[in-house]
């Protein structure tokens, strides 16, 4: 069983996208382990994109993602990590496959409605960035 992070980014959240994205996870068997909405901090957010610092969009990525509320989840099931990236789509929407979340409610390269960890590495890190022990179900 692999887990990973899962966030529903201000721009869906403010579109009430939230039920949607929920019910493609549901529907393609993953298990939701934990799930809560909150607002990042500016600051919030740049420790959460901290290996992105260097990239040119850092600045623009983190005063969205700090906009308005998010949705964060962990989602839980064999090859997790993989299977909610292809649910997610390419992360620029316009190149986003037929099907994928991106694909129905991206608006652009950085609204681009949700994100997942990319490895193993990635999820440990932005799981223990959102979650407590306590907050995580084990089933
Ligand atoms: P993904 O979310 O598909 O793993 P990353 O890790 O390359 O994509 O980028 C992290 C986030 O940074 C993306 N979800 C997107 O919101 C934003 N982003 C990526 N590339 C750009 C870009 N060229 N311009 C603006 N924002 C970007």
């Amino acid at each position: 069983m692999e887990q990973t992070l899962a966030i529903i980014k201000p721009d869906a959240v403010e579109r009430n996208l939230v039920g949607e994205i929920l019910k493609r996870v549901e529907e393609a068997g993953l298990r939701i382990a934990a799930l809560k909405m909150l607002k990042l901090s500016k600051e919030e957010a740049q420790g959460f994109y901290y290996v992105h610092r260097e990239r040119p969009f850092f600045d623009s990525l983190t005063d969205f993602m700090s906009s308005g509320p998010i949705v964060v989840a962990i989602l839980q099931g064999e090859k997790a990590i993989e299977r909610w990236r292809s649910l997610m789509g390419a992360t620029d929407p316009a190149k986003a496959e037929e099907g994928t979340i991106r694909k129905a409610f991206g608006l652009n390269v950085e609204k681009n409605s949700v994100h997942g960890s990319d490895s193993p590495e990635s999820a440990a890190y932005e799981i223990a960035y959102f979650f407590s022990k306590v907050e995580v179900v084990n089933s």
